[in-house]
């Protein structure tokens, strides 16, 4: 497991608050790494979009950017432990912030999405997000003296991801960005038609090994470049923000996946647990 600090360090504050990612390296260990992809290994290969396998769902934007396993900490004990693992968990909380306002009532965080992907040959996903766009929910945010960022995501490499994977790629600090990138209308995602960002002006491929994670502020322009290796890419994508916040989709945890789950854990996925209702 991971020898770095569970803490945010001086150095992660200050290369996230400029850059809008950090790299964390090493935060899901090798047992860890190779039960989960065991686990996804067993997931039937016909699966189609919109299929159910228990209580994950094969899902995707379009035929260009593989498939997402959505609902993946619904598919056992690994996923359930990557919902607060250590290597990020504490960094995560301190870039949301809201310590000491909404954390007494429902929790410090709500984890609104969570998903595998898996890419292949020729798969990639285009450029989107950026500061320009002023969106709420995904918003970088420092005021008073505290980071209040409506998301940030852990993408987590499930296998080694270098050049030629399909790597994702950010624009570093275009989270504060006010206009929207030139190339941006060639480069975004679309139907149908594979778009990468690869040959964006600004735009860098993020390497990781496997058991790696980018922390990263939705708001950053961010994508992927294309897969031109053989094989597949793996990735896991957990989505934090406020503990007043909603799903991203229609999904829901199941009551066995509530029950399984510490306090703690719990809390994150499901908030507001005890609806305030009358006597009946
Ligand atoms: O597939 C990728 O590398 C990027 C994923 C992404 O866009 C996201 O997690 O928000
Ligand atoms: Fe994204």
């Amino acid at each position: 497991m991971s020898t770095i600090s569970n803490k945010v360090t001086p150095l992660e504050e200050y290369l996230f608050d400029l850059n809008g990612y950090i790299i964390l390296r090493n935060v899901i260990d090798a047992h860890q790494l190779a039960s989960a992809n065991a686990i996804v290994d067993s997931c039937p290969k016909d699966l189609k979009t919109g299929e159910w396998w228990g209580n994950v769902q094969v899902q995707s934007y379009s035929e260009t950017d593989g498939i997402n396993l959505q609902q993946i900490y619904e598919a056992g004990k690994p996923f359930e432990e990557l919902i607060d693992q250590p290597g990020w968990i504490e960094k995560v909380k301190h870039f949301v912030g809201g310590e000491g306002t909404f954390d007494w009532l429902h929790g410090p965080l709500f984890l609104d999405e969570n998903f595998f992907s898996i890419r292949g040959p020729g798969q990639a996903i285009g450029l989107h997000s950026g500061g320009e766009t002023g969106t709420k929910r995904t918003q970088f945010r420092y005021h008073n003296g505290h980071f209040q960022c409506g998301q940030i995501n852990i993408l987590m490499a499930f296998n080694d991801i270098g050049p030629g994977d399909g790597a994702t790629m950010v624009i570093p600090g275009s989270h504060k960005a006010n206009f929207p990138h030139p190339s941006f209308e060639e480069h975004k995602m679309k139907h149908g038609e594979t778009k990468s960002v690869e040959g964006v002006e600004g735009a860098i491929e993020v390497y990781l090994n496997a058991g790696d994670a980018i922390l990263f502020v939705d708001a950053i322009s961010h994508g992927s470049a294309a897969r031109v290796n053989d094989g597949e890419r793996r990735i896991c994508v957990y989505r934090y923000g406020p503990s007043w916040g909603y799903f991203r989709h229609g999904y829901r945890p199941s009551e066995a996946l509530l029950d399984r789950l510490a306090p703690e854990k719990r809390k994150m996925v499901h908030p507001h647990e005890a609806a305030l209702l009358p006597p009946q």
